[in-house]
């Protein structure tokens, strides 16, 4: 094991990554930005170590300046967390060449992944089931790219390889609309993602999202720890996540899950990786692959009793998996809530200082949250302050208990989104499960403020 992993990232999962070295007797070393120098998180550390000014691009993305902690601290891994740096092939390649262990897959997994035409090519080869679509990016001349859109059905979707979580993606309903569309796609897609490349794919109109969390070691063992259901999001933001996925059948997530591990050893993936899928009609199909911890993995903890944090940081010191497929059994129902410092109803970001924080307690209860009374939500990053996540034997019990949770919980100074997610507990077709992707927009639209 680790003496000591630095933790490129900052908020609730800087403070998840520390208690998780905590328990496999590793010491961490925080980097932190200007803006979160008071922050406790960055005291609790065993060292800290700033490292630029609060915008991410000098600090968080400082590539440089986290790899030369590293060595000056005798940092032997680095953990990237989430967003900033995780997904990020060469910063995974310049870690790994300045000899310290990226927790996380390859530079090349990465980059692989990261290319959403090479992704799809790679689990069609390892037979994942994807949504129908172009074999690889689009040509150029119109007349063929129109016959790939007769074959697909309209409506098709038109998605930027370079893109990801919702960015760079048209919708095309009609033959008239489709070169035009191609067009600009491409367009914004060289200029943002630095690659033209597009996709075609049907437009599924009314799909869940359905990921399987998996996780492999270097031995060529992988293996899937169920599923979580995401759908209740926002423009791409999640809000709510649940696991097990209300009415699916176990056989199918069984099934989807092997899948999902077979391709794990097919392309030799290391670490921890979810799979998103759509899931209509009671199919699964692949749309993409996220290389890193999961803003939502502690439901998968919840029903599994995995410690995922602490599972990425063994098979990155090498060590093999603790368990097996057979092992892992699922118990319960998780839910997820994330509080954000914003506006509950037009969403708009509510940074500053929170002048009481209480969190909820009890039973089957965990709250991972870097927040405090007196905290200062800085105003330069995402708005999330912390979970509020749930256990219960069954789907029913767990959402009365995260009634009760957020009932309790206390935020004062900032506004958050805890009085929409005590409405959306309280919602009919939420409360029956299996809502699909554009249940919270259509909610907004129906529940306006
Ligand atoms: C789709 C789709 C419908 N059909 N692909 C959006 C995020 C990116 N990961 C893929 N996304 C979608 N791809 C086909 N062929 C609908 C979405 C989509 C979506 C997917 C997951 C979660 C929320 C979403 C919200 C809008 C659109």
């Amino acid at each position: 094991m680790f003496k000591k992993i630095l933790i490129a990232n900052r908020g609730e999962i800087a403070l998840r990554i520390q208690r998780a070295c905590r328990e496999l007797g590793v010491k961490s070393v925080v980097v932190y930005s200007e803006a979160d120098r008071e922050a406790k998180y960055v005291k609790l550390a065993d060292e800290a170590v700033c490292i630029g000014p609060a915008p991410s691009a000098q600090s968080y993305l400082n590539m440089p300046a986290i790899i030369s902690t590293a060595e000056v601290t005798d940092a032997e891994a680095i953990h990237p967390g989430y967003g900033f740096l995780s997904e990020n092939a060469d910063f995974a390649d310049r870690v790994e060449q300045s000899g310290f262990k990226f927790i996380g897959p390859t530079g090349d997994s990465i980059r692989i992944m990261g290319d959403k035409v090479s992704a799809k090519q790679a689990m069609i080869k390892a037979g994942v089931p994807c949504v129908p679509g172009s074999e690889g990016a689009l040509p150029d001349d119109a007349a063929s790219i129109r016959a790939i859109a007769r074959k697909i059905g309209y409506p098709v979707i038109i998605k930027a390889a370079g893109g990801g979580g919702g960015r760079g993606m048209r919708v095309v309903h009609t033959e008239a609309a489709l070169i035009n569309a191609v067009q600009m796609t491409k367009a914004e897609a060289g200029a943002a993602f630095g690659n033209p490349n597009v996709y075609m794919e049907k437009f599924l109109q009314n799909p869940r999202h359905i990921e399987i969390q998996i996780i492999a070691d270097t031995f060529k063992n992988a293996v899937y720890l169920g599923e979580r259901d995401c759908s209740m999001q926002r423009r791409h933001q999640k809000i709510i996540e649940e696991a097990p996925a209300p009415g699916i059948p176990r056989k199918l997530i069984e099934r989807i899950g092997d899948r999902c591990t077979a391709a794990c050893k097919k392309i030799g993936y290391r670490g921890a990786g979810t799979f998103e899928f759509l899931y209509e009609n009671g199919e699964f199909y692949f749309i993409e692959m996220n290389t890193r911890v999961q803003v939502e993995h502690p439901v998968t903890e919840m029903i599994t009793g995995v410690d995922i944090v602490q599972t990425q940081i063994r098979v990155a010191a090498g060590e093999k998996l603790p368990f097996t497929q057979r092992q892992i059994e699922i118990r319960g129902h998780a839910v997820e809530c994330r509080v954000n410092a914003e506006d509950p109803y037009n969403f708009m970001p509510s940074p500053g200082r929170i002048s009481l924080w209480h969190p909820p307690g009890g039973p089957g209860v965990r709250v991972d949250s870097h927040a405090y009374t007196n905290y200062f939500v800085p105003p330069n990053y995402d708005s999330m302050i912390g979970k509020i996540i749930v256990h219960a034997p069954t789907r029913e019990q767990a959402l009365l208990r995260m009634r009760t949770a957020l009932d309790e919980t206390v935020v004062e100074g900032i506004k958050t989104n805890i009085p929409l997610h005590r409405e959306l507990m309280a919602d009919a077709k939420f409360m029956q499960g299996g809502t699909n992707i554009h249940y919270l927009e259509e909610w907004m639209k129906v529940h306006k403020r």
